[in-house]
């Protein structure tokens, strides 16, 4: 385990062990220049002094209640800890495909009574978007995020526009399935810890992503509590990152960097929000191409044969016929 602020409440023994081996993500002031650095080359880092949410801290269920409004949230929920996402417009091309988790809209009272109820087995994990139904209160804090700096971040670093922040609260010991995201992330932690196994754009290979016409596209097909070393052998071969985000640290999370969250079990409830920006357009091609830049062009390239086949069955034997005995 790293060493820093967060990690020192956290019983190295409670934490789940895998079958891989991470190194700790640095954690560093954001006025050192090894920060800026890690950001401009794409490298996750835990900035620890950002104040980017300081004015939410005080946020907690209580406070939520009171202040957010009395709008429609979307929550999950799941039989497990686990909350493996699908994408709802991709259903159609698994006939098959039993839903791990479901959407429910409702009131924020209802889902804290819902994450309350001692009867009540099913897990909870509320993700939503702030929007304009919040309160006053939730407004102000809001505009009291440190927004000059995250603005100087995203000039800096050439990114395209803010497109949301959603605002998570997990029931204590939620997990989110190891998957990547296609924009540039700052996750900033209000309550609780959430410890993250990061893994770059290399590891591609070791963590098998569903196709991505699957409602699962952008997820890891592999179970890290019970590898199928022989359907995914090179997962045997990941190596990862690893860290435990407190109250008032942010991470980067860079484009295509794979993820697993787990909200650590015996700490509480979690709460978080994240600002998703738009990756900046390639400014020149310089080779050779980053892993990152490949990752991306074998999506492109996976998204357009699947368009052009319209048929999912034809996609393996399609690639097959290409490479196999040709390029092998
Ligand atoms: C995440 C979130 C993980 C949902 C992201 C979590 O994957 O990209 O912000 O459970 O906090
Ligand atoms: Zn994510």
């Amino acid at each position: 385990m790293a060493t820093g602020e967060a990690h020192r409440i956290v019983d190295v023994e409670n934490v789940k062990q895998y079958t891989f081996s991470t190194e700790p993500v640095p954690r560093l002031s954001c006025s050192d220049p090894e920060a800026e650095k890690r950001i401009a080359n794409d490298q996750p880092v835990v900035l620890t002094d950002t104040n980017l949410v300081t004015s939410a801290l005080h946020w907690n269920e209580a406070f939520l209640r009171t202040h957010i409004g009395d709008g429609k949230f979307t929550v999950f929920t799941s039989d497990s800890h686990k909350f493996l996402y699908y994408d709802d417009k991709k259903l159609k091309f698994v006939p098959n495909f039993k839903p791990p988790t479901r959407h429910l809209e409702m009131t924020f009272d209802q889902f804290i009574d819902k994450i309350e109820d001692k009867n009540n087995s099913k897990w909870y994990y509320l993700q939503q978007g702030l929007n304009d139904t919040v309160g006053t209160q939730i407004v102000f804090d809001f505009m009291g995020f440190n927004w000059s700096w995250i603005t100087e971040q995203q000039k800096k670093n050439g990114w395209g526009t803010l497109t949301s922040n959603l605002l998570f609260l997990g029931m204590d010991g939620v997990i989110t399935p190891c998957h990547y995201d296609e924009q540039q992330n700052f996750f900033a932690q209000i309550k609780g810890y959430k410890r993250f196994l990061l893994f770059d754009q290399d590891m591609f290979e070791c963590l098998y992503p569903y196709p991505v016409f699957h409602p699962h596209d952008r997820q890891s097909q592999v179970d890290f509590d019970n590898p199928d070393f022989e359907k995914f052998p090179k997962f045997r071969n990941l190596k990862g990152l690893e860290t435990v985000l407190g109250p008032g640290d942010v991470l980067f999370l860079p484009t295509y960097w794979w993820h697993q969250v787990e909200s650590l079990p015996g700490l509480g409830n979690t709460l978080s929000v994240n600002f998703w920006y738009k990756a900046g357009p390639v400014e020149k091609i310089v080779y050779p191409l980053t892993s990152q830049q490949k990752v991306s062009m074998m999506r492109n390239i996976e998204k357009m044969i699947t368009d052009a086949l319209n048929n999912t069955a034809e996609v393996a034997p399609f690639f097959q016929n290409l490479v196999v005995g040709r390029y092998t």
